[in-house]
């Protein structure tokens, strides 16, 4: 019998949409910084979010659409240049405050906080960016809230791989039976599945609606607030109108076999 004692919570699309509107134009930014005529597209870009980490898609750009690129220096030295402008472009675009946190995720964040469920992340994107989107937040220590913030390069493989829910595991001390682990994309779905966490929820984003969740405990289109309430399209959320405190024990107990049921 395990109890919730912890959230962990993926970023982008899940506790903010940043993708199309953050990220997408922070990397046109950095490529015309460049001097590249390239140009991503809204299209496009849903094409290359398949492969996580922005460096990771600036090479499946390259390898896909542009394979006679010669880079004016090393590869890797090239891409790792392009896309750390990318990150200064981006944070400059949170500290504008110019992407909100999702409905409902300063609702749920307050409520586990006071509740003494600990919060954590485990991310695909650069560190900087998590701690830039958090800064332009309501609430201006949202940061520290978060006891673990496991993000980017730190563990060898991105998402799809679990080895950055494995690292913020470790880092909480926990085993997944005490988490219940909250995403917005198959790729991280298969991730937090393979570090065992099977007690997942899924906040469909612009980008992942329609993906394959399969193996998800449940999945809403958004977190949802009074007036905006969540919809379940696959699993249950039991009567609630929002995803709270008690849709997510409910759920950790039909996993876990503990909590209210
Ligand atoms: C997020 C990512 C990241 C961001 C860009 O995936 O794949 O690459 O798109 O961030 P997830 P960086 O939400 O599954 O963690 O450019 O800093 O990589
Ligand atoms: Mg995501």
């Amino acid at each position: 019998m395990a109890e919730l004692q912890a959230i962990i919570f993926d970023v982008d699309g899940t506790l903010a949409d940043t993708e199309r509107d953050g990220h997408r134009p922070a990397f046109n930014a950095a490529f015309q910084d460049a001097g590249l005529d390239w140009h991503w597209s809204v299209e496009l870009y849903g094409e290359l979010l398949r492969v996580t980490g922005g460096k990771e898609r600036i090479k499946e750009y390259l390898s896909r659409y542009l394979p006679d690129f010669t880079p004016p220096k090393p590869l890797d030295d090239f891409v790792r240049d392009l896309h750390r402008r990318k990150t200064e472009r981006y944070v400059a675009m949170m500290q504008e405050g110019r992407i909100p946190l999702r409905d409902g995720v300063m609702r749920l964040l307050r409520e586990a906080r006071e509740a003494g469920i600990r919060l954590a992340i485990a991310t695909t994107t650069t560190p900087e960016n998590v701690t830039a989107l958090l800064s332009s937040a309501p609430e201006p220590d949202l940061a520290d809230w978060f006891e673990v913030i496991a993000a980017g390069d730190v563990v060898p493989a991105k998402k799809p791989a679990p080895d950055i829910f494995v690292l913020a595991l470790q880092q909480l001390a926990l085993p997944p039976s005490a988490c219940v682990a909250v995403e917005d994309s198959d790729n991280g779905v298969r991730s937090a599945l393979g570090a065992g966490l099977d007690a997942l929820l899924v906040t469909e984003s612009s980008y992942t609606a329609g993906q394959d969740f399969s193996g998800a405990a449940l999945v809403v289109d958004r977190l949802g607030e009074p007036g905006a309430p969540a919809k379940a399209l696959q699993g249950e959320l039991g009567g609630a109108s929002v995803v709270d405190l008690g849709v997510l024990r409910r759920l950790h107990g039909r996993i876990y076999g503990a909590g209210d049921r």
